[in-house]
Parts: C-alpha cells; structure tokens; sequence
C-alpha cells in the first residue's frame, strides 16, 4: 500500500480557513478514500505563504527527515500548490508531492463511473493540470504511479500542452452532447409535471443511504468519500399519492476546487432543476458548522441560494446524547431529525415533504366530456383521485391536482370545472 505523509496547513494571511484540527482529520479521510496509508500527519501553521515552497525553509526540511525515517512514498499537502511549489518540494523533498485538489481529483476520477462522469472528471484534470505543464513533452507521472498521478484514461501520458488543449476541447464538445440529451429527458419529467427532490449535502453526509431507504433503489453508499459521482433519479409515491422524483446528487466539499464544480455544474443540473432540496447534514461529525458553510458556498456558486430547503439532521443513532439534538433543533429551523440507517424518525420527513407540496396543491371538482375518456387515464396517473362518477354529461372527477398540472389543463377547454 502506497505510504502517505500529510502536511495540514494554515495559513495565518489567508481569510476563511478551517480549524486546523479540522483540516487535518478532513485531508486523513481524503488520503484514505483514494487508498493510501497515512503513516503521519504534520500540522504546519505558517505567517504567509512563500512562492517557492509554499512553507518556510525549515519546514520542508524538517518534513523531509520525517519522510525519510517512515519511508514514506508521497506527500500530500492540504493547501493548494503552484507548479513551481509543487516541483520545487518536490526536487527537495525526492519524493512525489501532491496538494487536495490533486488527491480529490483522483478520488472522483476513481468513482466515476458512467461515460458522462469519467469525461468530466478527465476534462476537471486536464483542467487542472494545463497551467502545470512545462514545456513540451512532460511527463504527468514523474515519480511513479500511485495517487494523484492517474493520468488522463488511467493511462501514463506524455503530453504537450496542444494535445491537452485539443482533448479538452473535444471532451467539452461530446458533454455538450450528453448534456443535450439530458436536457430531453428533464423536460419529459417536467412534461410529468412530478415535483423533483433533490438530495444535497456533505460528502458521506448519508444522501444515499437516505435515498435507499426512501426508495427501493440500490445506490452504492460507503463510508469512503465521493461515493455517488453519476447521479440517480427515482420516483417515490408519498402516503398521500402524490408522486415526487428524488435525485441524489455528488456531495459537496468545502473549497471544492474550481475546476471540479465547473465540470460537476451539468451533474449538478438535477438540483437548479429542483422544487425542493433537502440539505443532509451529520449530525453526528463535529464539524457540522464547517459543512453546512460548505455546503451553502456550493449552492451559492451555483446560484441556488434560494431554493426552498428542507434541512435533515441525519445518523441520529450516532449521537449518544440526544439532549443535543435540541441545540441542532433550535439552530437549524424546522429540522427533520432522523437516522437513514435505521429508519428512525422518516416517516417524519416524509411527512415534511407532503406537507410542502400539499401547499401547491389544489382539491377540485371537474367534468370531462365522455368523447375526452382518455383524461381520465391521465388523471390517475398525474394526480391523486378521489371519487369518480359516470354522468350523462360526461365523467365527474374530484381529484388533488398540483397548481402547475391545473394551470395547463385550465386552458383546455373541454374541462369544465366545478368547484
Ligand atoms: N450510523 C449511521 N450511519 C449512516 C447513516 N446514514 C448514512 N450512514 C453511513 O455513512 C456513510 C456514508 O453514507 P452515504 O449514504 O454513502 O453518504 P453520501 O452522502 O451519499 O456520500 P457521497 O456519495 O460520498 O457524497 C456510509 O457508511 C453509511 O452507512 C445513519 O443514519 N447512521
Ligand atoms: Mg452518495
């Protein structure tokens, strides 16, 4: 197994940073979902950062004998590094040094799993690694396989900056074409006229375990991060009939680097598309406040700040004393508090999500000629039926019918409707 050293650092100029603490057990869960071992992790708080090594002097020296006495094979920074940081630590410390973004990049280019989630993670790395090419003729893998050194299609590459340029174009062409088809298949649910769900949270935060449970689907959840890269979509019938859509989506991260939201925005359609998110929050991880923030950055970057939320406190089974779960209550207005794997408390969120839709929803009275029979058909599948009542006129129907279905068939002028 590949040996990793982590180096977690703070940077006293840099605004909005982590705990220390936690930036370090985050980088450990990281290194550990791509597979390494991680045989030390060295914290580094530093007054500014230097362009040549990021860190002081003394400091890479002194990660340097650490290297050496536990042999280790790569080095793995917290902080983002430059191409000329990344080699210079790299020539001083003679071993292959990576930073976060290199370490996510490899943990999503090791879950994709669809065409469409492999392209984008390629096109995320191609991405990233453009600006630190050398040169011509670079090779990406200089010190050896292992993490973060996955090239482009897992193969070893040599490249120059032209070929680079030219697949990123052509992978941005062929996700244009799976947008496109995406695109059609949201506006036939739209077409549906069934609200859509979306789960949004943490990565590990448990959206898909909840997922599962709320559905009979078989989504991969694990304990490792980025489980669910390729989004998936099922349809859910609450108690009261309505049917809903609900989508998982890729979890969140805090300083997602750039290049990966970009090329996550198209997975990330299924959320702006959404009438209703709900936010999966672990409850039981310390560092629920830095998810959240996280997790609202996201949704900010993607212009989704004000979608209605419904925020669910998830792995209530983890947390021994329940009497701070009042305190999360009191915080996070109008929580849903629950535990996706034992079941515990869903019916109450799914409650909640009946309870929404219900605002927009509409109980009426209609009468369809008999020459339009078929309606009927469509009723029982776009809305839920009360009663039914064959009259000389036609097809008497008291049915709940969302707002959005009702302003469509208002226009059609063979419904007549009664109260
Ligand atoms: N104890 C406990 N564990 C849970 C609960 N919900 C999820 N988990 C566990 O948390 C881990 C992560 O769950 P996932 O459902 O994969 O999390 P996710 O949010 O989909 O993660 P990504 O797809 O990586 O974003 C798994 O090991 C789950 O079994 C819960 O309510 N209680
Ligand atoms: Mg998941």
């Amino acid at each position: 197994m590949e040996k990793a050293l982590l180096v977690s650092i703070q940077i006293k100029t840099d605004k909005h940073h982590w705990r220390i603490e936690d930036t370090s057990s985050e980088l450990e869960e990281l290194a550990i979902s791509a597979g390494v071992e991680v045989v030390e992790n060295i914290i580094c708080i530093c007054e500014k950062a230097t362009a040549n090594f990021l860190i002081g002097k003394g400091k890479v020296e002194e990660i340097g004998i650490v290297a050496s006495e536990e042999a280790v094979d790569t080095i793995i920074f917290s902080h983002d590094l430059s191409g000329t940081q990344q080699r210079n630590l790299e020539d001083a410390l003679g071993r292959k040094t990576i930073d976060r973004t290199q370490l996510i990049l490899d943990i999503f280019s090791r879950r994709a799993k669809s065409p469409e989630g492999k392209m984008q993670v390629e096109l995320a790395l191609l991405q990233y690694l453009l600006p630190r090419l050398v040169g011509k003729g670079v090779m990406l893998s200089r010190l050896g396989g292992g993490v973060g050194t996955r090239g482009p299609g897992e193969t070893k590459l040599e490249v120059d900056r032209r070929q680079v340029r030219k697949r990123i174009d052509k992978l941005k062409e062929d996700l244009k074409t799976f947008r496109l088809h995406r695109l059609t298949t949201h506006k036939k649910r739209k077409s549906n006229n069934l609200p859509l769900v979306a789960l949004v949270g943490y990565t590990s935060a448990g959206k898909s375990t909840l997922l599962n449970r709320l559905t009979d689907a078989v989504q991969a959840t694990s304990g490792k991060l980025f489980t669910t890269l390729d989004p998936l979509s099922k349809s859910l019938q609450l108690s009261n009939g309505q049917n809903i859509i609900l989508s998982d989506t890729v979890g969140f991260l805090h300083d997602l680097p750039h290049h990966l939201i970009e090329a996550f925005k198209a997975t990330l359609e299924e959320v702006s598309d959404a009438d209703l998110l709900i936010h999966v929050l672990d409850v039981s991880d310390q560092r629920i406040h830095q998810h959240n923030q996280a997790v609202q950055s996201v949704l900010e970057e993607l212009g989704l700040k004000d979608k209605p939320v419904l925020v669910a406190l998830n792995k209530i089974d983890l947390v021994p004393d329940r009497s701070w779960l009042q305190v999360y209550k009191n915080e996070f207005t109008d929580a849903v508090i629950l535990s996706a794997k034992t079941g515990e408390n869903l019916e109450a969120l799914i409650k909640r999500i009946q309870v929404y839709f219900s605002g927009l929803m509409l109980d009426l009275k209609i009468i369809i000629p008999h020459s339009r029979m078929e309606l009927v058909d469509f009723f029982y599948r776009q809305a839920k039926v009360d009663k039914i009542d064959y009259l000389q006129k036609g097809v008497s129907i008291s049915l709940r019918i969302s707002r959005e279905l009702f302003n469509k068939i208002n226009k059609d002028k063979d419904i007549e409707v009664i109260s």
